[in-house]
């Protein structure tokens, strides 16, 4: 499904952003499912402005279940990950009216020995965004050593005071970066190493993230695992009767029961 050079790009940079791989029927879809799951997490009332952040949270909606299992989401994932790749969780996400509008530089999966554990974030953005107002930014090439561990600075003061003086005199925005503007139906796959943040974000600023890993195949892998995404191994039974998912997950509890043994 991609191209060597979109292969490239990935390998190379960190991520790969799919312009408009979803059309604008679907996407009013995607949205109007993801605002019932986050209305229902509110017990069914208005939105009164407070951020939510729900895990899981396509398994609670089938036609997210079906967005899922598109091949434009798995097709992508086993061209960047390889067969037998697993089902490491969904969110959903959506600012709050009161919040600082930033999430500071940070990689998810942090340090040398993470780098090694080629694993999947999967972003779809409900709304435009730009770089003024929330656009995800990254460090290409961030999820590689050497060059990872260079930038600790940036995840050492990470949720401090939104700024990084104490490390590069720069302020956040000012991190030479890639922003990846979005519009609604663009896919960005990134590296769950690689550094990214977004400034300016705003409150109808809504994602839905996939997340999945290839197959752990050390100790030290099960435990990352388990650290990072433990929740992932209490399969939700959706995921059991879509016969996409079902082969990403059946091994999960196994593996889950392997990692807690090691812990
Ligand atoms: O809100 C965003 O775009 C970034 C989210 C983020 O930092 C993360 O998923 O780790």
């Amino acid at each position: 499904m991609l191209t060597a050079e979109q292969m490239e790009h990935f390998d190379v940079f960190g991520f790969l952003c799919l312009r408009q791989a979803f059309c604008r029927e679907e996407m009013a879809q995607f949205t109007r499912a993801a605002d019932e799951v986050f209305a229902a997490a509110r017990g069914g009332g208005p939105d009164d402005g407070a951020s939510q952040g729900l895990a899981p949270f396509v398994e609670l909606h089938p036609r997210l279940l079906d967005l899922a299992e598109d091949e434009r989401i798995l097709g992508v994932t086993e061209d960047l990950l390889g067969s037998g790749y697993l089902w490491s969780g969904s969110e959903g996400n959506k600012e709050g009216v009161t919040e600082k509008g930033e999430h500071n530089w940070h990689a998810d999966r942090p340090g040398a020995e993470e780098t090694e554990y080629r694993r999947l974030k999967v972003m779809m953005y409900l709304e435009p965004t730009t770089k003024e107002q929330g656009a995800f930014r990254v460090i290409p090439g961030s999820h590689r050593m050497p060059f990872h561990e260079w930038l600790w600075p940036l995840q050492a003061n990470h949720f401090k005071d939104g700024t990084i003086g104490a490390s590069f005199g720069l302020t956040g925005e000012e991190v030479p970066a890639c922003i990846v503007e979005t519009l609604p139906g663009d896919v960005v796959f990134f590296h769950h190493s690689l550094f990214h943040a977004a400034y300016g974000k705003f409150c109808t600023r809504r994602y839905i993230a996939f997340k999945f890993v290839t197959p752990p195949d050390s100790d030290a892998k099960l435990r990352s695992m388990l650290k990072y995404a433990a929740g992932a191994f209490d399969i939700d039974p959706a995921l059991l009767e879509r016969p996409r998912l079902r082969p990403l997950v059946e091994a999960l509890p196994g593996l889950g029961e392997q990692a807690r043994a090691l812990a």
